[in-house]
């Protein structure tokens, strides 16, 4: 128990830290891809979603908006996102993850849902929240954590390059670079 706390403090530490960081990074001009985290402290998994997107040169505007912390944030970003140029949504949340689920509510356009483990319960608590969405207001649901994050920047980046040739091909690269760097034996 005092293992784990120790464990969540210091990933706590790292990921405001990195906030810090982030608060570096230039915000993208013509951002096509929100990202939005319930917490600063959920950074550390969602950066690998914008890292995948701007590395493929699709803008992110990245944001920390709670759906129950910010409430009004959230409902005034994701209501005039469309307006700005937003394409799809990435949610990354933790705990009872209702960001993704809401942001799809107020929004037409494809919500990609990341559960994270940020609870006790690793996140298995954020994966049924974010990928149980009744009927009628679908929510694309991703792995738990960085892969998930990954995946979904991917995926974004995917929905993109049909009608983006430049993104296609970024895209194309990846795959072609990621097939080239497995090694043929493990020593
Ligand atoms: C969720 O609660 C956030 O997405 C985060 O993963 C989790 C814990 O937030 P903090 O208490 O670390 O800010 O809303």
């Amino acid at each position: 128990m005092a293992a784990r706390k120790a464990t969540r403090k210091a990933a706590k530490k790292k990921a405001s830290g990195s906030a810090r960081k982030g608060a570096a990074r230039k915000a993208s001009k013509s951002p096509r891809v929100a990202v939005l985290m319930g917490s600063k402290n959920d950074w550390e998994s969602m950066r690998a979603a914008v890292d995948v997107l701007e590395g493929m040169g699709v803008g992110c505007d990245v944001r920390v908006i709670s759906a129950h912390r910010t409430p009004d944030r959230h409902h005034a970003f994701v209501t005039s996102a469309e307006a700005r140029g937003i394409q799809a949504f990435i949610c990354g949340a933790g705990f009872a993850a209702h960001l993704a689920g809401v942001t799809a509510a107020l929004t037409p356009l494809p919500v990609l849902g990341v559960p994270l483990d940020s609870s006790a319960l690793d996140g298995m608590d954020a994966l049924l929240a974010t990928v149980q969405m009744p009927g009628g207001i679908p929510v694309a649901t991703f792995g738990i954590g960085k892969a998930g994050a990954k995946n979904a920047g991917l995926f974004a980046a995917a929905m993109i390059a049909g009608s983006d040739p430049k993104v296609r091909k970024a895209l194309d690269a990846f795959r072609k670079k990621q097939t080239a760097d497995v090694p043929e034996r493990p020593f």
